[in-house]
């Protein structure tokens, strides 16, 4: 149906009328509306006037594995590029695929079963967001791979520039709300790593979100009122991620930890922290030199260093 729709709104010249659309596709004008709705979610620009009908304004670029690649400055990030129209996970298709080569970027336009942490979901529609991960071979210790999930976060926050924050460790926010998240997995035996797949997650285009997530996730569309053209903004994160690596992987997160803690909404806010059911309440005072987050509760000074907690009460949103 959704193919139907968009056809109709293609070839037409100018309005197409709800009632017309009803009748040819033998389905309720509230049914045509509810799939309009869907569409301008999706990042379709449909206007929408009173006795005249639907016109389709805009359709969402395409991403583009050939477009991206012409955009990178780097050397070996995102030089190889999965590309596919619809996927369960990009992070699950990272790991299926994890004898690709370093850098290999995997993306894909929509994701039917999308991922978060501890076993959360991450809603990706197709054509407004970024879904991508990066299958990454680091030579460090499996303790250290939570520090790619923050200098990830960096070059996301890089890439999208404007009021983009991070929320500790894993969030990029704006406007107080979640634009972007990301899920980093690693395989490792003992002590040697033998992957990392870094995913990240950017609602892009999008213009409207399920209900249970309005309160809490935004946009670039929606917080600046403008269509980003995905492309760019994937070889964006991409060129701001690939020195921070290199850096992070020579030197450790030490010399990234000013740019993070001044990028850090989490600071001087109080937070709850959750990790395996136990609760600690306090005020975020820094971040230190590996990254952790560093909380002043009524026990003491803590740092939470576990990528495996929630940290919450700093925005409406949690
Ligand atoms: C994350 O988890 O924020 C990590 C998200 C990583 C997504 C990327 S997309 C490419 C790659 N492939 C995958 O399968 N995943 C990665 P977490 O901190 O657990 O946040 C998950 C929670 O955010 C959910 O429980 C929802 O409440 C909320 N949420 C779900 N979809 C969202 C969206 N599109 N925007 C904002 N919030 C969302």
């Amino acid at each position: 149906m959704r193919e139907k729709i968009l056809n109709i709104l293609n070839n037409a010249t100018g309005y197409v009328s709800g009632e017309e659309m009803s009748r040819d596709l033998g389905i309720s004008r509230a049914a045509v509306w509810k799939h309009i709705k869907k569409l301008k979610s999706e990042g379709y620009k449909i206007e929408s006037v009173t006795n005249k009908g639907y016109r389709l304004a805009e359709a969402p670029k395409e991403i583009s594995p050939s477009t991206v690649d012409s955009l990178l400055n780097t050397g070996f990030i995102a030089r190889s590029i999965q590309y596919t129209d619809s996927t369960a996970s990009t992070n699950e298709d990272a790991k299926r695929l994890a004898s690709s080569v370093d850098g290999t970027l995997f993306i894909a336009d929509r994701q039917t079963a999308g991922k978060g942490r501890l076993g959360r979901g991450w809603e990706s529609p197709r054509g407004s967001g970024i879904w991508m991960s990066l299958l990454l071979k680091p030579e460090i210790s499996p303790n250290e791979i939570s520090g790619i999930t923050l200098i990830a976060g960096i070059a996301v926050c890089r890439a999208i520039g404007g009021s983009a924050k991070i929320k500790w460790p894993n969030d990029i926010v704006m406007g107080g709300r979640k634009v972007s998240g990301i899920l980093t997995e690693m395989s490792a035996e003992v002590e040697r790593v033998s992957y990392v797949v870094c995913g990240i997650g950017i609602n892009v285009n999008t213009a409207a979100f399920p209900p249970e997530l309005s309160e809490k996730a935004t946009s670039l569309y929606v917080e600046t009122g403008r269509s980003f053209d995905r492309n760019k903004l994937i070889a964006a994160v991409m060129n701001e991620f690939e020195p921070l690596y290199k850096g992070f992987i020579k030197n450790g997160f030490e010399p990234f930890r000013a740019e993070y803690r001044d990028l850090c909404a989490s600071i001087k806010r109080e937070v709850r922290i959750i990790s395996r059911g136990s609760e600690m309440i306090g005020t975020a005072i820094d971040i230190d030199k590996n990254g952790g987050l560093v909380v002043m509760t009524a026990a003491g000074t803590v740092t939470v260093t576990s990528g495996e907690v929630s940290v919450r009460g700093i925005y409406g949103y949690i």
